[in-house]
Order: C-alpha cells, then structure tokens, then sequence
C-alpha cells in the first residue's frame, strides 16, 4: 500500500451534529509525515465539542477524533523516528525537538507551534489535505493534527509518540489526550503537594485523573463538584474524600466550598473540568485566599469569556490553564505507557464502553453524552 491512496472508512463531520460514514481516499504520507492504521479511539468532550459548533476554530466536512492508539503503515521522505509497524499515539500538541524551537527548549512549556497554523486550518504542514471523499472526490480537512475517526491517518511525524509495541493499545490510547492531561495538571502545571487540599470541578475522565493524580501526590482533602451525581462513587473510589452537586444548595458553589475548606479559606488547587466559564469562576473564587491556585482544563464556547473581580487576585489566587497537562507529547506519552504496564497508572476504571468500527463513534457520542461514560473506546 506504500506510495498508493488507500480506500478505508472514516466518520466524516459535515456539519453541526451531521457525523456520518464515509469511503474517503487518504494519500499517502508526504515528506515529514506518516500514515498510520487507527487500531482505535477513545472520544474525549472535545470532539463532541467541535461536533457541535462550538469550537471557534472547528472546521466541516471534517475527520474528528484525536485519543488513539495506531500502526505506522507507511513514511514519507524524510522520516527517521517511527518505521512501519510502529506503534504509535498521535499527539495533536507536537514536539519538533528543534534547537531552534524555543518552546521545546524550554522546560516551562510543551506548546511547540512548529505546525499549529496549518493544523488549526485543518490542514496538513504543507498546507493541503491528504482525505478526499470517495464519491465525488471533494475534500476533506483534518482536525488537530490527528483525524483518528477513521481507518487511516495522515500526521506530522513530529505528533508521532512512538510506544512500546507490548502495550495494548486500548489503554495506551488514553495517554494521547484527556488521561494524560488530567495527571499533568497536578503534577506538571499546578504542582500540588503532599496534604494539599483539592477541588475538582466535573467529574469526566480528565477530572477523575485529577483526582487520582491529586491522590499520587498525597492531596488529603479531595473534593469532586459535579451536577451528575453518577459520578460521585467512581471519585471516592480514586482519592476523592467528598463529591457535592451544585443543585443541592442555594448559594454559590464557591462559597460552600470555601465554608467546607479544611481552613475555611479555600481550597489550596481547584481544577475546572467543565469548559464551563462559569464553572471557571466559581473554581478560582474556591480556590485559598493567600495563595491559591486555579487551573482550567475544560475548553470553552466560542464566544465565552471568564470574568472574576479582581479583587480575588490581588487576595493571591493564581489563575492558570493546561493544555495537554503541560506534556512534552513524544517524551511524555511513552514514559506514561511504560508507567502504566508497571502497575503505576491504573486505567482500567476509565474505559467504561467499547464498540466496534468507525460507526461504533455515534455509539460512543450517545453514550458520552448520557452521563455514564468516562471513556468510550471504539475499535475499527
Ligand atoms: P466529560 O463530558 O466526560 O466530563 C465533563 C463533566 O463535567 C461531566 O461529568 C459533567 O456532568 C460535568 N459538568 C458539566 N457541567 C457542570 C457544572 N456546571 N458543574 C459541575 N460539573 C459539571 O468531559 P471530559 O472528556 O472529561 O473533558 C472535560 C473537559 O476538558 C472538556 O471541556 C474537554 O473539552 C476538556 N479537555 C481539555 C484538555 C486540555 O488540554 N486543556 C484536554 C482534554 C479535555
Ligand atoms: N480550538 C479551540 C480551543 C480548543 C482547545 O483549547 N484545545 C485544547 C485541547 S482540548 C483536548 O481535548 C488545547 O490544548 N489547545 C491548545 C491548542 O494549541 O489548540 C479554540 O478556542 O479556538
Ligand atoms: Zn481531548
């Protein structure tokens, strides 16, 4: 198949909430890319996300899907650190390891910008597509640099983190996106100490691996805020000492936290794990007078702006966000696999559904979007 378009199937996003399967072409891999056999994906809320419309920079028709676990099938020219048989997880946050790439450099950071214009414009480094629709041979953009609701895939070889090939896959997948992030917030972004307190604002997968990072570190107050009380025993499960629904009081969720903080000043880290931006202010208002830090995870609306008095700044909290919890993705994702075959990183309470084939993905929406799910895998 080296050096031929291969014929597969995809979900194909043509429109807000209009996902349907497709025979698409993907041609083979230019130089500095790679085309890899997506073996599965886990949905996280942010393709459900740019599903919807919401993502301001979300693009139709596209191919969605960014949480995988794959096979290299092919490399273009150029092409040193993956060769076919590889596996991989693509990573939609690159790291091009350049001398010259001064946010690789740096130890403060992992948002390498080495392809993220083409990649916001849902294209390819070179500035083109490597999908086309079968059956009328139109095109089709990517989607943050990864595409992986399909059979095949074209990325950079700079998002390829290359993984123990005894890894099974369908946990390995995790690491390429909301698990990973979860665990990076408190370890790499926040860096919460032992007995610190913590709130965690949604109890998704990205929350509930905060939590259980928060409980890696030694956090001894752990608290899940969720509406979805469905939530609540899987986060005692993992560290959470207490979970409370918004709906269950009258006044602002920040100030019964910071009543229920084990100072009375709030909590020393909260984490919005919602895209909420009201959710946003309500975890840096519960966050400790003093010193305080707060860190958005969730990814907003188009249009959604956070709003706080300032007044809770100058008072010493600290706001700040993630993204991919501050992971360098090629460095990271295998050291984090490795971890997890260890018996260091549990995983399996994630993976609460699976389907089968690229179709599978509506199933796994549906499933998302009921509130029982943490992680749907599919697998094509
Ligand atoms: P999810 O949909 O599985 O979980 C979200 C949780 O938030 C649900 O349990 C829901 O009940 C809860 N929730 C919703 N509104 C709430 C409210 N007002 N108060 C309290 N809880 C509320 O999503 P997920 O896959 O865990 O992702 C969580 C968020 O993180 C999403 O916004 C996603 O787009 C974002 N995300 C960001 C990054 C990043 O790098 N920054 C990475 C992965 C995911
Ligand atoms: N495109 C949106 C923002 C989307 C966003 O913030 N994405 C997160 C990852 S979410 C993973 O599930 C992120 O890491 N962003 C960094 C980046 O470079 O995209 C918008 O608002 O325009
Ligand atoms: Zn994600």
């Amino acid at each position: 198949t080296a050096g031929q378009p291969i014929t597969c199937k995809a979900m194909v996003a043509f429109g807000v909430d209009d996902l349907r399967e497709e025979e698409i072409l993907v041609a083979p891999p230019r130089a500095g890319e790679v085309r890899v056999k997506v073996i599965c994906n886990a949905l996280c809320h942010t393709d459900i996300y740019t599903l919807s419309g919401a993502d301001p920079e979300g693009l139709f028709p596209s191919i969605l899907g960014h949480e995988a676990g794959a096979v290299v099938e092919s490399v273009g020219e150029g092409v040193t650190s993956v060769k076919p048989g590889d596996h991989i997880v693509p990573g939609y946050t690159p790291q091009c390891k350049e001398p010259e790439c001064i946010f690789c450099m740096s130890p403060k950071t992992n948002l390498c910008p080495k392809i993220r214009g083409t990649q916001g414009k849902g294209l390819m480094p070179d500035g083109t597509s490597r999908f086309t629709l079968k059956r009328d041979g139109s095109t089709i953009y990517h989607f943050m640099g990864c595409s992986t609701f399909a059979e095949y895939t074209v990325l950079a070889e700079i998002s390829c983190a290359k993984i123990n090939p005894e890894a099974d896959l369908e946990k390995a997948c995790l690491f390429g996106c909301g698990i990973a992030t979860g665990l990076g917030a408190v370890w790499n972004n926040t860096k919460v100490e032992p007995f610190s307190s913590v709130a965690v604002f949604g109890l998704g997968a990205v929350g509930l691996a905060v939590i259980q990072g928060a409980k890696a570190v030694g956090a001894t107050h752990i608290v899940g805020v969720d509406v979805n009380p469905k939530k609540y025993e899987i986060a005692k499960q993992l560290g959470a000492t207490e979970c409370v629904n918004p709906k269950d009081f009258d006044k602002p969720i920040q100030q019964v936290l910071v009543d229920m903080s084990p100072t009375e000043f709030g909590f020393d880290y909260t984490f919005d794990c919602t895209g909420n931006t009201d959710v946003m202010r309500s975890a840096l208002e519960a966050s400790h007078r003093g010193w305080g830090c707060s860190c958005v995870i969730g990814v907003a609306a188009a249009g959604k702006e956070l709003a706080t008095r300032p007044f809770q700044l100058i008072t010493g909290r600290k706001w700040m966000g993630t993204a991919f919890g501050g992971w360098k993705t090629r460095d990271a994702i295998p050291m984090l696999v490795e971890r997890s075959m260890k018996g260091e990183i549990a995983l399996d309470h994630f993976i609460t559904h699976r389907f089968e084939g690229v179709a599978g993905q509506k199933d796994a929406i549906k499933a998302l979007h009921d509130g029982d799910c943490l992680r749907a895998i599919v697998r094509y």
